[in-house]
């Protein structure tokens, strides 16, 4: 079996999708922003987070701005608290690659955790993060690689897309314990 595993991280291109057996299929970003999404003061639109070409090819368009569309935005992080990934990464670009791991065709995220279950390989781990729970974007939950690195000289706060990192509230049916109130999440991006 086959796998597209969806890394978001950039360090350099030599220790992208670094483990054994793990292939890059392609990777982006040290001239742009390179994971979408959609806009965090928006009610509408997408809610995934998405690894954009930076190499596009267009087919039919229109010039311009029309209104009756979709949009695509680029994601910064909003990780204001230090050492929670190993650069501050606050106000940067993300960028992301996608890997293709040729023998494990199984894949699992795990919130909450920085292990793999027995028997399995632990591709990358890191912090959850989405969008801010107060604006009106929802977003998925992603899992960011604990190296994730922003765009080189992009710490100029365009906004966009956002992440930010996840706490956990025990005032809403969350089980503490063994959730903590007010601590981060961490998580773990599994395969086997
Ligand atoms: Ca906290």
């Amino acid at each position: 079996m086959t796998l597209l595993a969806f890394i978001f991280l950039l360090d350099s291109h030599s220790i992208l999708c670094n483990i054994a057996d793990q292939y890059l299929m392609f990777s982006f970003g040290f001239l742009e922003g390179s994971m979408g999404s959609g806009y965090y003061g928006h009610t509408g639109g997408g809610t995934n987070y998405v690894c954009l070409t930076n190499n596009p090819i267009y087919d039919k368009y229109q010039s311009g701005w029309q209104v009756r569309t979709g949009a695509m935005y680029g994601t910064e992080y909003e990780t204001s608290f230090p050492g929670f990934t190993r650069d501050s990464l606050d106000n940067h670009e993300a960028l992301c690659a996608v890997c293709y791991v040729r023998s494990r065709g199984s894949q699992v995220m795990i919130p909450g955790t920085n292990k793999c279950p027995s028997g399995w390989t632990r591709e990358y781990y890191g912090y959850l993060m989405t969008s801010h729970y107060t604006h009106p974007h929802p977003s998925e939950f992603v899992c960011v690689d604990l190296d994730a690195e922003g765009v080189p000289g992009s710490q100029n706060s365009t906004n966009g897309a956002m992440l930010y990192v996840v706490q956990g509230d025990c005032r809403h049916a969350l089980p503490c314990k063994p959730y903590i109130h007010g601590y981060e999440l961490t998580c773990v991006v599994c395969t086997k």
